[in-house]
Parts: structure tokens; sequence; C-alpha cells
């Protein structure tokens, strides 16, 4: 009668949808890797308790959708730990950039670096996320600045969802920075994304979304309109890291393109938010970035609150500004730093975060026909994991409706 392939009892979930939705003591199967039935425990058939289904005991965890890190630059090479230490020990950024380091530091590394080396480097970071119950992870180019490092990030990026149990979503991002060939020319360099690079990165499938870095030291609005415009006729949703160090109205141009996100947002303005709640674009928030740049401008969580603007909360894991694997200390920061609720930060880890990688319909909270990702976790109340800083109370990942523990091995 049920052909259920997996049932997981003795849980309680939180399904995402209308807030928490909690549901207690209540049991999910899974037919085909999608979601066939919640409910209540005393509702499971006692007939699939016997036959046919795979029968897992959550033990009274809470289960939650597999939680989305949807903005992350996780594959490059090298890291920027000796900046780091440089800047702490009394260098400027200014030094630190005239001695050839910043962004163009992990550009050379990452274009000096084999595909085979660029994925050995960046799957212990994967691993560290997919610990915390990640399900889905988000991946930009952008260390490349070239065609064929761009295109080999993003190969990795596709790799990683090939030999680890994550979903994998791409972005290119050729407009994230102006490479050296090009000093003193971002025109010329963004005619070269436009005409060049995106289509030969779409042509070969390797682009899930175009993103761009709109800012006084990236691109100005209007090459980023350019960049877009070429996206969108190849096909491509567009997203953009938007406001974070200045206001360029970058938030109102991606939300008038009917762009998926906006993402950082701290500088955003009245009119940016209510361009974003008018065209329904997702505000991501990262709140590693603020933290690691000791940033003080918040960004203006009340007022996207207020307008209805759907948040989501992402690691931004990069060697430069958010050094960052852990999705659930990201999610403690957009509660301590921002005063997002819990509630909140974790519906901007999964439903949010789901809609803003344009995936809603497919995941990002618990509901019949949507895929079967979870995170089991050894808690009390769906607080705890907004609370705790530094604890991982994963006990167990469904991704495509396969059981696994959390913690994954490195592929051979
Ligand atoms: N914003 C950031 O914070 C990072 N990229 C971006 O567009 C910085 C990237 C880096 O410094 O490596
Ligand atoms: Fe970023």
């Amino acid at each position: 009668m049920h052909d259920w392939d997996l049932l997981i009892h003795n849980v309680h979930l939180a399904t995402m949808e209308h807030g928490y939705g909690e549901l207690r003591d209540a049991a999910i199967a899974v037919r085909h890797g999608r979601i066939a039935w919640f409910g209540p425990g005393a509702d499971v058939p006692a007939s699939a308790m016997t036959i046919g289904a795979a029968l897992i005991d959550g033990d009274g965890c809470w289960l939650t959708p597999g939680l989305i890190d949807c903005h992350t630059h996780i594959v490059h090479a090298g890291n920027r730990s000796d900046e780091f230490e440089a800047r702490l020990n009394g260098a400027s950024y200014e030094d630190i950039s005239r001695a050839g380091g910043g962004i163009a530091s992990t550009v050379r590394a990452t274009r000096a670096a084999s595909e085979a080396e660029l994925l050995r480097q960046s799957l212990p970071r994967v691993l560290a996320l997919l610990a915390e119950g990640v399900t889905t992870v988000e991946i930009k180019s952008g260390y490349g600045l070239e065609l064929e490092t761009e295109a080999k990030m993003l190969r990795v990026a596709r790799a990683i969802g090939e030999q680890l149990p994550v979903s994998v979503c791409t972005s290119f991002l050729g407009a994230h920075a102006l490479p050296p060939e090009y000093a003193g020319r971002p025109d010329d360099y963004t005619d070269l994304v436009c005409s060049q690079m995106l289509p030969a990165i779409a042509g070969a499938g390797l682009a899930d979304a175009v993103d761009a870095f709109c800012e006084r030291i990236g691109f100005t609005p209007a090459q980023t309109q350019r960049v877009f415009a070429a996206a969108q006729a190849l096909g491509l949703p567009v997203k953009l890291h938007a406001e974070q160090l200045s206001d360029q109205g970058g938030a109102a141009l991606v939300a008038s393109l009917g762009g998926l996100s906006a993402d950082h947002l701290e500088f955003l303005s009245d009119d940016g938010v209510a361009a974003m709640a008018r065209h329904g674009t997702v505000a991501v928030l990262l709140p590693g970035a603020y933290y690691f740049l000791r940033e003080t401008q918040p960004p203006p969580v009340a007022a996207l609150r207020a307008a209805g603007v759907p948040m989501a909360v992402a690691t931004d894991c990069n060697p430069g500004t958010s050094p960052m694997t852990s999705l659930l200390l990201a999610m403690n920061m957009a509660c301590t730093l921002w005063r997002l609720t819990p509630q909140e930060a974790l519906a901007g880890a999964t439903i949010h975060a789901a809609r803003a990688l344009g995936l809603q319909h497919d995941r990002g909270s618990l509901a019949v026909g949507k895929r079967a990702d979870f995170a089991l976790w050894r808690i009390a109340r769906p607080a705890d994991l907004l609370y705790a800083i530094g604890l991982n109370p994963c006990a167990g990942v469904v991704h495509g409706g396969v059981w696994r523990m959390p913690v994954v091995s490195l592929p051979d």
C-alpha cells in the first residue's frame, strides 16, 4: 500500500512553512527522493512500520529542511591568513594591496592551481558545511577573471556536487573585480565578460545564475546593467553584491530586472527596500563579512522586515572578507549582531535561501512533493540552533532521500 522508500519516525518537525511550522511527535516519509507524507506519529499506518520502507528512529530529534548556504565563494586557492596577521600587526589595507595582496593574491593562486588542486583545497571547506546539515550550497566563480580560470572554478563547483552528498548551484561572477591585465579599463573588461566569457560559460552549462560586484571598488551600475542584459539574453537569472560598502542603487537595479537576490545590503536605502519589496527580491544577509571587516553599519533589517522582503542568511565563505565555513555561526551572528529572530534566521537558511536560488518550489521547507533534504538535530527546541555558538548538534542528514550521518569524509 504505502510504497515509501524511507520513513523517519519519532521526530519533531519544523516544516518552516508559516513560521517554524512545528509538528511534535511526528513522522515523515520519502518516496523517489521526495517528501511523500508527514504527520503525527500516531497516524503512521502500522503496515508502514513493518514492510518496505527503510525505517529510521529519530530518537526525539528535531528534523528541519536541509540547510541551504545561498552565497559562497568556497572554491578558491590559498588563503589570506598572512594578510590577516599583517593587519593585526599594524599594516594598512593600502600596504597590503601595494604588496600585491587582497583579492589579487587569491586570483593569482586560483589561476595557478590545477583543477585537481583547486578541488582538493575546496573540499574540506564544503565538508565543514555538510557536517552542519547543509544540503544545498551556492558556489560562485570570480577569482579567475579570465575565461579559463572562471570555467575551471565552475567545473570544480560542479565536481563538488558530484563527489559529495550536496546539491551545488553555480553563479558566474566574472564581474567581481578588475583583473590586473585590464587595470584602468573597466569598460573593456565588462565588454569581455559580456561578449566572450558569459556566452562561453553559459554554452558549457557551467552557470545557473550570474552575479556581479556593484561597488566603487567593483563595477558601476551601468557596467552591472550590461552584464545583466547579457545574462538575461542567455536566459540566466541574475543576482547582485549590492550596497556592501556604499549605496550604489544596485539593489533597486537587480530588483527591477526581476533578479533573484540582492546580497550584503549594509548601505541599502529606503528606496532600495521598497524596490525589493515590490519585485519580491530576496535580501541575502552576510554577517560574516560584516564581522570580519569590523563594519559598523548594519543592514536595515527592521525596514526589510516591515516591507515583507524575504531575508536569507549565508556564509559568504571567501578568503578575504569572510573565511567562515559555519552556516550555524552565520545564523547566530544574524540574530546577535542584527537582531533577526531565531525563526527568521532559520527561515533565512531554509525557505528564503531556497527562494534566493529560485528553488522555492523544490526545497527549503517540508512540504509533500519537495525534495527530501533534511537535517536532524539533537536539540530541545528550534531556537537551540541559533543560540549555541560552536556546538554542532547535527545528528543526521537526508539528501535527495538518502540518509547519511552528518560527517562525510573526503572522496578517494
Ligand atoms: N564582496 C566581498 O566581501 C568579497 N567579494 C565581494 O564581492 C571579497 C572577496 C575577497 O576579498 O576575496
Ligand atoms: Fe560575496
